[in-house]
C-alpha cells in the first residue's frame, strides 16, 4: 500500500532540476463554456531546445478528457505515461500542437483548474491547476504568450474575462456571446485565468506617473458594488506606494479583481486578473470588522504587489516559492506600515507580524513539517505554500533589509528588475542583486553565510548574556546560538543574525552607544551583526548596571534568551522606546506568570502579583501611549503561543490557568476597564484607520472584561449594556465585539444575541461566517463549546463543500480553539480524523490544511499525546487517501 501511493505522489527533489527541454512560445486557447462540459481548443508554438539531447515531448494533464492531438496538422500517436501526456520527438524544431479535450467543471470540487462557484465559473491554476484545464508544460519557468477566445451562453454567463487586454468581443448564433483576450506579457500557466459569471464592476480609471492611463475593476455579484469601494481604494493606494518607493508602475492598461465565493486560499495574482475570495474583496461598515478591512488593504496590496514581484519576474521552479512569497508578504507588511503612519501604528503593525509568525511558523518550524524556507522535497507542492515560506521568507527579506538600510534595498530591487525582467529565477539570483547592489554592507561580506536562512529549517535560539564591569566601565554582552535538529537536518551551521538593540538605565533612560574601538558614542540603538556560534561585543563607558533591550523590532526570527528578570521587564515594560520590546515584555512578565502556576501544583491558587498588576494598570492609563498599542499589551499571549513554548503541554491546564489570569486582571483593575470602554468611544463617522480601529479593540476587550467580571459577581449592569450595544451599534466591529463578549461570558445573553445576529444577517455568507466562528472559537467551559459545535455542524447554513464555512466551524476548532479540542475523552481527536476523512474526497488542499491541526501533537502530555497519535493513525489507515492530505499524515507520523 505505501508504495502504492508513492508511486502515486512521487518526491520531487531541488537538485533534480533540469531546464525544459521544449518552450511554448504562444498559444491559442479557446473555451466553449458550459459548467457540465466545457470544451477547450489549444493551438501551441513549440520549440524544442536544440542544445539538449533530442527528447519526447512530455505533456502534464490532469483529469482530462482528451478528444485529439495534431502535430503541423496530422494526427500523431501519443501514450499516457506517470499522468503525462507522451508524443515521441517531432522531426521538426517548432512546430504547432494541436489539442482538443473536455473537462466537468461543476463537477471540480478540488476548486483547482476550471471550476463552478455560485453562477459562475473560475480557474485556479497556481501551482498545478492549468493541467486540469489542458494538456500544457505545466511549469513555472516555460512562459508563453496566451490569446483566449471564450464562448458562453450570454445569459448564464454575461462577463467573460481573461488575462491582458480585450481584441474584441460580440454576439454568436444560439444565444451567445463571445470574448477574444490578448496578454502581451509572457507568463507561466499558473498565472493564466478565466472568468465566466453574471457580475458587475465597480471602475476607476487612474493616471500613473508616467500620464499613462489604466482602467481599474472590481467585479462582485449583483448586490454587492457597495462593499467594494474600500478594495478599489486599497489598490489605487498599492498603486501609489509601489511607484513612490520601488519606481515600480503599473504595465497593463487594465487591472481586474474578481470576488470568488468559493476559494481554496485568500487570493490569486494572476496577471491583469486577480481573482479574490469575497472575504479579501466585500466590506461595509455594517458588515466587515476594522480586521476584515485590513486584511483587504493587505492582501489586494499583496495580489498587486505581485504583479512585478511574482509576475515580471517569477519562479524557476517550485522549492523557489518564496522568491516570490516571501518577499511580497515583506512588500505588503512594509505597505501596511508606511499606510499606518505614526511610528506607534507602525509598532502595532509590526507587533501583529510578529504574533502571527510565531503563532504559525514557529510551532511549524518545531513539528515534521518544518522545512527550510526554500524546501528541498515535496511531494504535493500546495502543501508548501506554508507560514514558513511566506511568513520566514518574508523575515528573511526584512534582514536583508536591516542590514543594507531602506535605500540599499530600493537598489536591491532595481538592480534585481534591471537583471530579471521577464526571466524566472531563483532565491540566488535574488539575494546576490541586493548584495550586488550593496558591496559595502554586512549582507555583501557575508552572502553564503546569509543564504542559511534559504537552506536551514528551524527557529535558532539564541541566548544573550550582558556583564557590566565597573571598573573598566565596559558593559559586555555574548550571544550564542543554536538552532535545533528538525527533520532531515541533525546537524545546523551558525546563522548571520542581526540583532537591534538599545541599552536602558533603571531609570528608563537610553544609554549612548559606543562599542570598543570607536572614537565616539553614535546614537541610542545599534544592529549588531552576529556571523559566529558564539560572539561578544564590548561597550565602553558605561557607567551603572543596564538592561539591555534585545532584538529590537524583532529583528531576526529567533527564540531569544536574554536572562532577564522580572525588574527588568519591568523597566523595558514602561521605558522601552521601542514599541516591540516594549510589548513584548509586558508578554513576557505574563507568561512568567503562566509557567510558574502550570509549574505548581494543580491544587495551588494561582493568584496574579500586585507589582504585574499595576504594571498594567499604569500601562492602561498611560496618556501618552496609542490604544491599539495598549489593547495588544492588555491582551495576554495566546494558548497556541505558549503551547509552542512549552514542552509536554497540559492544554487544559494551560487554559484554566490563562483564564483564571484572565478573570484576576478583570477584576483587579474593574474601574479602569469601565473608564477605557467609556474613554474609547468613537464619535465621529466610522473609518478603518489606524486610529478608530485602536479606539475600538480596547473598548471591545474592556467590554468583555467588564462582562466577564459581572458575570463572576452577578452584576447585570455590563452585561446588559453590552446586550444593548450589540443591538444599537453602527458598525460590525462593534456589534461583533459587544456579542463576543456575551458569547465568551454570559451563557443567557448570548442565546437571544445568536438568534438575532443570525436572522438580520442571514443573507450575508460573510457575516455568517463570523457567526459559526464566534461561537467556535468561544472559551471552553466544561465542554460546552465543543457540544455546539457538534449541534451547528447540522445546522442548514453549514456546508463542507464552501472552504470559508469550512474554515469558519472545523479550523476555528482544531486550529484556533485548543481547549475545545483537546479533551480527555479524545472526542475532538474523532472529530478531526472524521473531518479529514471527509474534505479529502472532495478538496485534498483543504483536507490536507485542516490535518495540519496534530502537527504537534508529539509535544502533548498524556493522555492526550497517546489519543492524538490514534487518531493520525486511523486516518493513515484510509487506503485512497489523496496525495496532499497522505504527505502531511507520513510526516506527522514520521520517526
Ligand atoms: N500565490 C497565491 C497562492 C496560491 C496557492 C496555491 N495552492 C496567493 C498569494 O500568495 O498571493
Ligand atoms: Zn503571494
Amino acid at each position: 500500500m505505501m508504495l502504492l501511493r508513492e508511486a502515486l505522489a512521487p518526491m520531487v527533489r531541488r537538485q533534480d532540476y533540469s531546464a525544459p527541454a521544449y518552450r511554448i512560445r504562444a498559444v491559442e486557447l479557446t473555451f466553449d463554456l458550459d459548467a457540465a462540459k466545457t470544451i477547450v481548443g489549444s493551438r501551441l508554438s513549440v520549440e524544442r531546445d536544440t542544445a539538449l539531447p533530442v527528447q519526447p515531448l512530455r505533456l502534464d494533464g490532469e483529469d482530462l478528457n482528451l478528444l485529439r492531438v495534431l502535430v503541423d496538422g496530422q494526427s500523431v500517436s501519443f501514450r499516457h505515461e506517470n499522468g503525462q501526456l507522451v508524443i515521441d520527438a517531432p522531426a521538426a524544431e517548432a512546430f504547432t500542437l494541436e489539442i482538443r479535450n473536455t473537462i466537468a467543471p461543476e463537477k471540480n470540487t478540488q476548486l483547482s483548474g476550471l471550476y463552478a462557484s455560485g453562477s459562475g465559473l473560475f480557474t485556479q491554476c497556481e501551482a498545478e491547476g492549468f493541467r486540469r484545464i489542458t494538456y500544457f508544460l505545466d511549469r513555472p519557468d516555460v512562459m508563453t504568450v496566451f490569446t483566449v477566445t471564450l464562448r458562453a451562453d450570454k445569459k448564464k454567463y454575461p462577463v467573460l474575462l481573461s488575462n491582458g487586454n480585450l481584441l474584441e468581443q460580440g454576439e454568436l448564433a444560439n444565444g451567445k456571446h463571445f470574448a477574444k483576450w490578448h496578454d502581451p506579457f509572457p507568463k507561466p500557466a499558473y498565472l493564466f485565468a478565466v472568468v465566466a459569471a453574471d457580475l458587475v464592476a465597480r471602475e476607476q480609471r487612474v493616471l500613473s506617473r508616467s500620464g499613462k492611463e489604466h482602467l481599474l475593476q472590481v467585479y462582485v455579484k449583483r448586490g454587492d458594488l457597495d462593499k467594494t469601494e474600500h478594495a478599489m481604494n486599497s489598490l489605487i493606494a498599492s498603486m501609489v506606494w509601489d511607484e513612490a518607493r520601488f519606481g515600480l508602475a503599473l504595465d497593463l492598461e487594465r487591472f481586474m479583481i474578481v470576488a470568488v465565493p468559493d476559494f481554496n486560499m485568500g487570493a490569486m495574482e494572476n496577471k491583469g486578473l486577480n481573482l479574490f475570495n469575497t472575504k479579501f474583496v466585500l466590506a461595509n461598515a455594517a458588515t466587515a470588522t476594522d480586521v476584515d478591512f485590513d486584511g483587504i488593504e493587505s492582501v489586494v496590496a499583496h495580489e498587486y504587489f505581485h504583479n512585478w514581484t511574482g509576475n515580471r519576474v517569477t519562479c524557476r521552479d517550485w522549492f523557489q516559492l518564496s522568491l516570490k512569497e516571501g518577499l511580497t508578504v515583506f512588500r505588503d507588511q512594509e505597505f501596511s506600515m508606511d499606510m499606518a503612519g505614526s511610528p506607534s501604528a507602525r509598532g502595532v503593525r509590526r507587533i501583529g507580524d510578529v504574533r502571527v509568525l510565531r503563532e504559525r511558523q514557529f510551532p511549524e518550524d518545531a513539528g515534521p513539517m518544518a522545512h527550510p524556507v526554500r524546501p528541498d522535497a515535496y511531494q504535493a507542492i500546495d502543501n508548501f505554500y506554508t507560514a514558513t515560506v511566506y511568513e520566514k521568507g518574508s523575515e528573511v527579506v526584512r534582514m536583508m533589509h536591516t542590514l543594507v538600510g531602506r535605500e540599499g534595498f530600493a537598489a536591491g530591487m532595481k538592480l534585481y528588475f534591471a537583471r530579471h525582467d521577464g526571466q524566472a529565477v531563483t532565491c540566488d539570483d535574488f539575494a546576490q542583486a541586493m548584495a550586488d547592489a550593496n558591496p559595502d554592507s554586512a549582507l555583501a561580506a557575508n552572502l553564503e553565510l546569509f543564504k542559511r536562512w534559504y537552506a536551514q529549517a528551524g527557529t535558532p535560539r539564541l541566548q544573550a548574556r550582558g556583564v557590566w564591569d565597573a571598573e573598566a566601565r565596559t558593559w559586555t554582552l555574548t550571544l550564542a546560538q543554536h538552532n535545533p535538529p528538525s527533520p532531515g537536518q541533525a546537524d545546523k551551521l551558525p546563522q548571520l543574525i542581526p540583532v537591534a538593540l538599545g541599552l536602558l538605565k533603571r531609570d528608563g533612560t537610553a544609554l549612548p552607544l559606543q562599542l570598543a574601538g570607536e572614537a565616539e558614542a553614535g546614537g541610542t540603538e545599534r544592529v549588531l551583526v552576529m556571523t559566529e556560534a558564539t560572539q561578544s561585543f564590548t561597550f565602553v563607558n558605561v557607567d551603572a548596571e543596564v538592561v539591555p533591550s534585545l532584538l529590537r523590532g524583532f529583528s531576526a526570527p529567533v527564540v531569544l534568551d536574554d536572562g532577564l528578570s522580572d525588574a527588568d521587564l519591568l523597566v523595558l515594560l514602561a521605558h522601552d522606546t521601542d514599541a516591540f520590546n516594549r510589548w513584548e515584555a509586558g508578554q513576557r512578565l505574563a507568561a512568567n506568570r503562566i509557567r510558574a502556576a502550570l509549574a505548581a501544583p494543580v491544587e495551588a491558587p494561582v493568584v496574579l502579583d500586585d507589582a504585574f498588576i499595576a504594571a498594567m494598570r499604569a500601562l492602561l492609563r498611560d496618556a501618552s501611549l496609542d490604544a491599539a498599542f495598549k489593547e495588544l499589551v492588555l491582551t495576554l499571549p495566546s494558548e497556541i503561543y505558549l503551547a509552542d513554548q512549552i514542552e509536554g503541554i497540559d492544554p487544559q491546564r494551560l487554559h484554566a490557568v490563562r483564564e483564571s489570569l484572565i478573570d484576576q486582571l478583570a477584576a483587579a483593575l474593574h474601574a479602569d476597564w469601565a473608564w477605557a470602554f467609556e474613554a474609547h468611544q468613537v464619535k465621529v463617522g466610522y473609518k478603518p484607520d489606524a486610529w478608530q480601529t485602536g479606539q475600538r479593540a480596547l473598548a471591545n476587550l474592556a467590554l468583555a472584561m467588564l462582562v466577564r467580571h459581572a458575570v463572576a459577581t452577578g452584576d447585570p449592569l455590563w452585561p446588559g449594556k453590552a446586550y444593548q450595544r450589540f443591538k444599537d451599534a453602527s458598525n460590525m466591529t462593534d456589534r461583533l465585539g459587544a456579542l463576543e463578549a456575551l458569547v465568551n461570558a454570559h451563557a443567557e445573553l448570548a442565546e437571544p444575541a445568536l438568534a438575532r445576529f443570525h436572522a438580520q444577517f442571514k443573507g450575508e455568507a460573510l457575516v455568517l461566517d463570523k457567526w459559526f466562528m464566534l461561537q467556535a472559537r468561544a472559551p471552553e467551559r466544561d465542554g460546552r463549546v465543543f457540544a455546539r459545535i457538534q449541534q451547528l455542524l447540522q445546522h442548514p447554513d453549514f456546508t463542507l463543500g464552501n472552504p470559508n464555512r469550512a474554515r469558519a466551524l472545523l479550523f476555528s476548532l482544531t486550529h484556533f480553539n485548543p481547549a475545545a479540542f483537546h479533551r480527555l475523552d479524545a472526542a475532538g481527536y474523532a472529530f478531526w480524523a472524521d473531518k479529514v476523512l471527509a474534505l479529502d474526497t472532495a478538496n485534498p488542499q483543504l483536507a490536507s490544511r485542516y490535518a495540519r491541526a496534530l502537527d504537534r501533537w508529539r509535544n502533548l502530555a498524556e493522555p492526550y499525546r497517546s489519543a492524538a497519535r490514534e487518531a493520525i493513525a486511523r486516518v493513515a489507515a484510509k487506503p485512497d487517501l489523496s496525495g496532499d492530505t497522505h504527505e502531511i499524515i507520513q510526516r506527522a507520523l514520521a520517526d
